[in-house]
């Protein structure tokens, strides 16, 4: 298979719902869209999940841009290639910017599968024909308007609630959200931040009274001490989401004893041959795993739930329906949760049809490689409405 023709399109959409975390607060989210072409004519997409702004990770909505256009477009156009996990070898050589390269292997993975007549699901080596689907709450304004939240998700049949947590908001939201779901499958996430101070230790162990599925990365992401400190101290499984980013990272996470449980995230990992890799030594260490998300579009989400179709995400995954995050998708049809469950779609590649006019709609910029030899984006006045918050 050659890469013949590559586009990019620079998409917004805005959030049914402002999400905050301990790191930043948005309304809308800026993704890039990939779209690869063979010589076939056959299309495969992708999706680049990254914040507009270095607040969970250091990549943000430009740089994907800039490394793209600059780096991964040289490297994958032409490049000619058997099996999607071939594709890696094109960009081997480029150093992090993870967001930007996952979103290359999901349009290698979706256009491979796609022409062999296969799901995405079952070219990764799925096998489960639905997947169990959780939420993520962010922090609300009041514990009020939390406990209105996750009554409304538990209503739809989610399987797990995940609270986002920080020192400000930590024991008064778990508590009220345990006392008012007594029997709710519940997990906290901080995104690092704490400080793995002895006080703050005997805050976190605090938690272990009320029964919580696991606390995600309370500390800084290199801070594998830390948590390997904390998981000593507490009976909740600490898991990892910000410190895994490359199987490196697992090993470190599995000889430290870092964490009991992994949050693998297609984007955060590079693509969808490491989201594997990751599942497989999660696996062998008998680590169970779940697929996290970034409020991806249609695109990434189902690139999620073909990856949770594997048997070691044995946990519910943040692979919520569409219409959790967005008014419209930019897929037909949209990602539905029925019950907390998520069918796998059976179709070729992503098993679902991607919505150009709606894209065309909310595109912020295009790049196409069929257009001058070193096309020139139209420039776009950066307005990032992503807020840092410390
Ligand atoms: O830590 O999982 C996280 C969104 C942005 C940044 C970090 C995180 C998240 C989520 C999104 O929790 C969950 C989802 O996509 O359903
Ligand atoms: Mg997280």
């Amino acid at each position: 298979m050659r890469i013949t023709r590559i586009r990019l399109y620079e998409v917004r959409l805005p959030l049914v719902h402002r999400f905050r975390t301990s790191s930043h607060s948005k309304a809308s989210l800026d993704h890039i869209l990939v779209e690869l072409t063979d010589e076939a004519g056959a299309v495969g997409w992708g999706e680049i999940a990254s914040p507009a702004g270095p607040f969970y990770c250091s990549e943000t909505t430009g740089t994907a841009w800039a490394v793209a256009v600059d780096f991964l477009v040289p490297r994958v156009l032409g490049a000619v290639w058997d099996r999607p996990e071939d594709a890696e070898q094109s960009w081997a050589a480029i150093r992090g910017h993870e967001f930007a390269k996952a979103g290359f292997a999901g349009a290698g993975w979706d256009l491979w599968s796609r022409q062999q007549g296969v799901a995405l699901a079952a070219a990764l080596g799925g096998t489960r024909a639905r997947v169990r689907a959780g939420v993520s709450l962010g922090i609300e304004p009041t514990i009020d308007d939390l406990l209105t939240q996750v009554a409304r998700q538990v209503a739809h049949g989610y399987h797990r609630v995940k609270l986002k947590i920080g020192p400000d908001w930590l024991l008064e939201p778990v508590r009220a959200v345990r006392t008012a779901h007594p029997d709710l499958d519940l997990h906290v996430d901080a995104n690092a931040a704490f400080r793995p101070d002895e006080e703050t230790i005997g805050r976190l162990a605090a938690l272990d009274a009320y029964g919580l599925t696991m606390i995600e990365q309370p500390f800084g992401v290199r801070d594998f001490l830390g948590h390997a400190r904390l998981q000593e101290r507490i009976a909740t499984p600490v898991c990892l989401d910000e410190s895994v980013t490359d199987l490196d990272d697992l090993r470190t996470m599995i000889a430290l004893r870092a964490g009991r449980v992994l949050n693998i995230k297609v984007s955060r990992m590079g693509g969808l041959t490491r989201a594997r890799q990751a599942h497989d030594l999660a696996a062998a260490a008998g680590i169970p795993v779940w697929c996290g998300g970034m409020h991806e579009f249609g695109i990434g989400r189902a690139a999620n739930v073909a990856l949770s179709s594997l048997a070691g995400f044995s946990l519910p995954s943040d692979v919520s329906g569409s219409d959790k995050y967005y008014a419209r998708d930019i897929v037909t049809p949209p990602v539905v949760a029925r019950d907390g469950w998520v069918e796998v779609p059976t179709g070729p590649g992503i098993g679902h049809d991607v919505d150009r006019q709606w894209i065309q709609t909310n595109l912020l910029r295009a790049y196409d490689t069929a257009g001058s030899p070193r096309p020139t984006p139209t420039p776009i006045p950066r307005r990032p409405e992503e807020r840092d918050l410390r």
